[in-house]
């Protein structure tokens, strides 16, 4: 069974700009994060993925670093951090540091040298090429709307940049910058972090010529173009003996674009280069027919299903799952595929269950476990995030969407929903800060909130603290095979698990009807694991009620 500790952990991760805020300037830190290990403890992880801390102008929310060795002023100190590692550890947590080298910001040394001239000795640390036919050097767009090249008058040239402008693509092609890299994260090992989550790591290797890509909706080729490029795999093998190596760590990649076959090799069990990848297509199961995030269609649950039973069964013995739902990037998951008004309770357990009972590492996002929803965008003027508020202005500057569709489309998937202070308690500001808040507090943190969890044996909380329990008690969780159930049915995600003897049957109710359901038959003498509504007893007719999900132990 190949096992590992990674196998077996549960990521818990934070967005330090909306965990905690420990000084009162509106503003999650890095001591906020450490007066708050002890929920962790107890909520059962044991990895937290901690998204960037180093120094950044914010272009990107910290995704655009201009120093990877320093912390940023707003989140605290050098000295913070080595304190908040070392009483994760007194905890048994180990820490994960966010690896963002597609990319830094246009503010690092490199880039300010890099841009000088034509022969300064960092030129090369990036993508630099001359217009083309009079235009771009081609027709890549940026994830945050327009081109992926920025003119720079000083040497006449253009720069790639597949996010913001303010996030110059680095050149992995060349050596210099692989040793820079590598160099940065032996340090951070040699100070004690865990492991690192490799931001838009299937990026770094771009096509040879830089080649035009098929026009999205705005008429740029999609960053994804440039997924899996001809030398990713040499360069993360190049890193696994020269850094991974070194260090008992756990490393999981975001793979934009990524296919099963490329996920075969990035998070093979040969360990040649990452643990687990984060693939994507789950997270466009609800995409619109014009391929965009832009909306607001409900998703197809057979369409879901099919998904993560291929990723289940592909990469099965040969590679290793990550789980998740959501996470900063994405919305939540209660108000996207549960349902966050009148069966918010039961269906954000019911999504908690069909994830963590699947093969594969889950990854809790900060407030998931207390099911915390969507938030109330009024204007476009409440939005934070620049991938949200640019594509208000080009979409609607083209033409592509009305200025009413795309804000529902916008309130409704905006990475902003994710990123609202975590809720504490119900005082004022949710308990997440003394002063006034970098982005607006969800106005349900009355009623969602840490505080009111912790007090009651049945909250969310306690539901995630005993999926996670379940994962470290039985070895089925971690280790069974998972096998699909029902693949045609439009409301019910069944599938088992398992190991030698021992078999589990997972149930889910993905909708708010109630429907009738006929137990396999091996299962009538069987014992519930744990269910989100009071299931006394197995019988083999059951009628599952809206949202319902529960797992049966053979
Ligand atoms: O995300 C890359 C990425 O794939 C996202 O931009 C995703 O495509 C989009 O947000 C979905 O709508 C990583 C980080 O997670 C993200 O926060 C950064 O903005 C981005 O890279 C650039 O570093
Ligand atoms: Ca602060």
């Amino acid at each position: 069974m190949n096992k590992r500790w990674w196998k077996e952990s549960v990521v818990y991760q934070i967005y330090p700009r909306s965990f905690c805020d420990s000084n009162g300037d509106g503003i999650g830190d890095i001591n906020g994060i450490t007066s708050k290990l002890d929920y962790l403890k107890e909520l059962g992880i044991n990895v937290i993925w901690l998204s960037p801390v180093y120094q950044s102008p914010n272009d990107d929310n910290g995704y655009d670093i201009s120093d990877y060795q320093a912390i940023m002023e707003e989140f605290g100190t050098m000295e913070d951090f080595d304190r908040m590692l070392a009483a994760a550890h007194e905890r048994g947590i180990k820490i994960l540091m966010d690896l963002v080298v597609n990319h830094t910001s246009d503010e690092h040394k490199w880039f300010v040298e890099s841009r000088k001239s034509e022969d300064n000795p960092y030129r090369d640390y990036y993508i630099w090429r001359p217009a083309k036919d009079g235009g771009m050097p081609n027709n890549w767009g940026s994830a945050f709307s327009g081109p992926a090249w920025e003119y720079d008058e000083k040497t006449d040239m253009y720069y790639l940049h597949l996010f913001s402008k303010k996030q110059p693509d680095l050149n992995w092609d060349n050596p210099t910058v692989r040793k820079e890299v590598f160099d940065m994260m032996n340090w951070w090992l040699e100070k004690g972090v865990d492991g690192f989550r490799m931001d838009v790591i299937s990026l770094i290797s771009k096509k040879e010529g830089l080649p035009d890509g098929i026009p999205g909706i705005n008429g740029y080729a999609g960053c994804d173009e440039t997924a899996n490029g001809p030398h990713v795999h040499e360069y993360l093998q190049e890193m696994r003996e020269k850094v991974l190596n070194n260090a008992d760590t756990m490393t999981v990649g975001e793979c934009a674009g990524v296919t099963l076959e490329e996920a075969k090799k990035y998070a093979s069990s040969s360990e040649k280069e990452l643990n687990m990848v984060f693939q994507f297509e789950h997270m466009g199961v609800d995409s619109d027919e014009k391929g965009t995030k832009w909306c607001t269609r409900k998703m197809d649950l057979r369409d879901l299903k099919e998904i993560l039973s291929k990723w289940q069964k592909g990469l099965e013995d040969i590679a290793w799952n990550s789980l998740y739902w959501e996470n900063h990037d994405q919305p939540r998951s209660v108000s996207r595929f549960g349902n966050d008004k009148e069966y918010w309770e039961v269906s954000a357990k019911m999504l908690a269950t069909c994830l963590h009972m699947m093969q594969g590492t889950p990854y809790v996002y900060q407030g998931e476990e207390l099911g915390m929803t969507n938030t109330v965008f009024e204007t476009i003027d409440d939005f934070r995030d620049l991938e949200s508020i640019n594509a208000y202005h080009e979409l609607i500057e083209q033409g592509v969407f009305k200025e009413d569709e795309l804000m529902e489309a916008l309130r409704y998937k905006s990475r902003d929903n994710a990123r609202t202070p975590m809720q504490w308690d119900d005082s004022e500001q949710a308990g997440f800060t003394t002063g006034t808040p970098w982005i607006k507090v969800n106005p349900n943190y009355k009623k969602i909130n840490a505080k009111e969890q912790l007090s009651r044996e049945n909250s969310i909380f306690h539901y995630y603290q005993k999926l996670i329990r379940l994962r470290k008690e039985k070895e089925i969780v971690v280790y069974g095979t998972y096998d699909l159930l029902l693949p045609d049915d439009r409301d019910i995600y069944a599938y088992t698990r398992t190991l030698g003897e021992e078999k589990l049957l997972v149930v889910c109710n993905f909708s708010d009807k109630e429907i009738s359901f006929s137990l396999p038959q091996e299962f009538e003498n069987s014992h519930v694991m744990i269910s989100n509504y009071e299931m006394t007893e197995v019988k083999k007719e059951l009628i599952l009620k809206p949202y319902e999900a529960f797992v049966l132990e053979k």
